[in-house]
């Protein structure tokens, strides 16, 4: 019997845990199957923390989830094919749900798949190294200190890749006299409120943490830019400006001549990709990007063919392309998908980035990925779902940012699983503050 190693069990390492169960479900056999998972429970990043910094252990937290987080896509976007939301909740809800919403769902699918049997809580891989013919992996059980060694046909990074914020520093934050944090420990806007906040990045912490501070009542919230603006036609108290370029005492001066006092800095300038686990021949290095080189259908490593990679990528798609990607990988481990020789792999691979060196803006970003995922769902048994509609459906969704940043959380869409159209939410996200599971299921009285 082989032997397969998970590492995480957030929404990809769930997906591959659902992915074997299914498998198993039809009458296969199955590998042995060990997932180890550093937090106390699984979800990964859906998972919320209060802590930021260190948990009990010493260990880096490695959440970035904050309170008040509303999905920023349409749900039907992400939606399971093996497991709608329909038969989740039991009726239709609306298209843009809170974090709690969602994580009960991730893990409405994997309790039904009964696989948290296969996840060793707590306990942080250290050290994988390849001796040739098999992976042996070093961990700590993090309760009691055990460092155990196993070793492993296969392994399967799904670690995730938000977790490690990237902190740049700029002339003045030394003696800068307010506080300074990044995305991955922004826990609640609250604290925020009636403050003078800079945002500094353009992509979605920065777009969503500022939405959010000025949501839950910042004075004014200046967002700084460092390419390109995100251009959103934000509500008054809101602004883009180009680059800090220094701090002096708590007055920002950004590179096109914009000063502005300021409270609190919050820095939304991304995270790192961060395996400092894996044995430098089998680590994937990258930037966020839609598609990182060195992995064959961006899931194996193009070195090693018993390793595998889900979710590395730069995300439109997200829980279903995670299973995509799942279903391929579980299908090379039981020796149903083939790799093909080094160089139609390596050909197949440069043809990807290729393209993807040439995307232009989110809608072409849409369509590549949308290829991708179709191209990965043609090679498993996963379950039928239009991905053609969910392209649709991410265009819409754009141009729904595009046409009012406040609002686009208020529109519904329909289900590529089930065709269900989503009901508009009883209130507008821009009134809703209660992020409650219970208060967004209720209908209106
Ligand atoms: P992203 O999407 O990787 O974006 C990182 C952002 O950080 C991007 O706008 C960068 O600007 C910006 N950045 C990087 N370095 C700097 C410096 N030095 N100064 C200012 N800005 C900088 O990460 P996010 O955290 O926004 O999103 C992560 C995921 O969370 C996302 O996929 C969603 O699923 C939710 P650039 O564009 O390079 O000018």
């Amino acid at each position: 019997m082989s032997k397969v190693a998970i590492i995480g069990s957030g929404p990809c390492g769930l997906s591959i845990l659902r992915s074997f169960q299914q498998a198993e479900s039809k009458g296969e056999k199955i590998p042995d199957i060990v997932c180890y998972e550093k937090q106390s429970d699984w979800g990964g990043l859906w998972n919320y923390s209060w802590r930021t910094g260190s948990d009990q252990y010493g260990d880096p937290v490695p959440n970035s989830m904050y309170r008040y987080l509303w999905s920023n896509g349409p749900k039907e976007c992400l939606e399971f094919a093996d497991y709608t939301f329909d038969e989740h909740f039991d009726k239709p809800i609306p298209s843009f749900p809170p974090r709690e919403v969602l994580y009960d769902y991730i893990l409405g699918r994997a309790n039904k798949a009964d696989v948290k049997k296969y996840i060793k809580f707590n306990t942080t891989v250290s050290n994988v190294i390849y001796n040739g013919s098999e992976f042996e992996i070093t961990s700590l059980n993090k309760k009691n200190n055990n460092i155990s060694k196993e070793k492993f046909d296969y392994v399967v990074v799904a670690s995730g890749h938000f977790s490690v914020p990237y902190i740049p520093e700029y002339e003045g934050m030394k003696s800068f006299p307010g506080r300074i944090l990044h995305s991955h420990d922004f826990r609640d806007a609250e604290e925020f409120r009636g403050k003078d906040l800079i945002i500094l990045g353009s992509s979605y912490s920065a777009e969503d943490v500022a939405l959010q501070c000025y949501k839950y009542g910042a004075k004014s919230v200046t967002i700084g830019y460092r390419n390109n603006p995100m251009g959103f036609k934000w509500p008054s108290g809101m602004k883009e400006v180009h680059y800090l370029d220094k701090l002096e005492g708590k007055k920002a001066i950004f590179k096109d001549g914009h000063t502005q006092d300021v409270d609190a800095i919050i820095l939304c300038s991304g995270y790192l990709h961060h395996f400092p686990f894996l044995e430098k021949s089998l680590t994937l290095e990258t930037h966020n990007r839609l598609y990182p080189p060195k992995l064959y259908k961006g899931v194996v490593w193009k070195d090693n063919h018993k390793l595998f990679y889900l979710g590395m990528q730069d995300q439109f798609h997200t829980f279903n392309m995670f299973d995509c990607q799942a279903w391929f990988a579980r299908d090379v481990i039981l020796d149903k998908i083939q790799i093909p020789s080094d160089s139609e792999a390596e050909k197949d691979i440069n043809d990807w980035v290729a393209k993807e060196e040439k995307l232009e803006d989110p809608i072409q970003m849409i369509d590549f990925q949308t290829e991708y995922t179709k191209d990965l769902h043609n090679l498993s048994d996963y379950p039928k779902i239009d991905f053609e509609l969910i392209r649709k459906h991410f265009k819409n969704w754009e141009h729904h940012k595009e046409d009012d940043i406040m609002t686009y959380r208020n529109q519904s869409f329909s289900s590529a699983v089930t065709g269900t159209e989503a009901p508009i939410h009883h209130t507008p996200w821009a009134e809703a503050m209660d992020d409650s599971m219970e208060t967004f299921l209720a209908t209106k009285s």
